[in-house]
């Protein structure tokens, strides 16, 4: 579904995971740094909303989207966030840069997930225009850093419930 027809920042809200002893690193993107600010606003908020504290909440600037997978792998060398939100805007322009870029992030993050077990999450809004990235900033259509952190919750969890030991019935 295109996240014109769905609110990004719509979740079920009463079926999240416990946050408790969870960290996140957040790396964000300056270049079209009046969406991106919103969307580490608004990925902020919806973290601490469920309990996360400011204290487990670690977050670093790089200057473009393109630098967010290394930006992520310098946190993962961290090894003390249970998941890595990434967040950036990339607006279409004259030339093909927007697809070099997105295809490089996305790629990137996915890689970075896979190898270091550790979830990073895609949180870059590619647009046609600044009205359609300002509308995912807060605006019409929510805001893609909340769905982000919510994203980044869930897959936490999922981590750490995984890692658990199973249960043994019997014996
Ligand atoms: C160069 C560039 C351009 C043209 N557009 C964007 C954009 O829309 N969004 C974004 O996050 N970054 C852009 N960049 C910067 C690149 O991501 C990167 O920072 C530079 O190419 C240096 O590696």
């Amino acid at each position: 579904m295109a996240s014109a027809n769905k609110n990004l920042s719509v979740y079920d809200e009463n079926n999240m995971p416990s946050t408790e002893g969870m960290s996140f690193g957040i790396v964000v993107s300056d270049w079209n740094a009046e969406i991106t600010h919103a969307l580490h606003k608004g990925c902020l908020a919806t973290l601490l909303k469920h309990g996360v504290s400011e204290e487990d909440v670690r977050t670093v600037q790089v200057p473009g989207s393109f630098e967010l997978p290394v930006g992520a792998k310098i946190l993962a060398g961290a090894k003390r966030f249970d998941a890595i939100i990434c967040l950036g805007c990339v607006i279409k322009g004259e030339t093909q840069h927007d697809e070099y870029i997105n295809h490089a992030v996305a790629t990137g993050l996915t890689n970075l997930s896979i190898a270091s077990g550790i979830p990073c999450i895609f949180g870059v809004v590619t647009t046609n225009d600044q009205q359609q990235a300002l509308d995912r900033a807060g605006g019409k259509h929510g805001n893609k850093g909340v769905e982000a952190a919510f994203t980044a919750i869930r897959m936490a969890a999922l981590r750490k419930e995984v890692a658990k030991p199973a249960n043994k019935i019997g014996y």
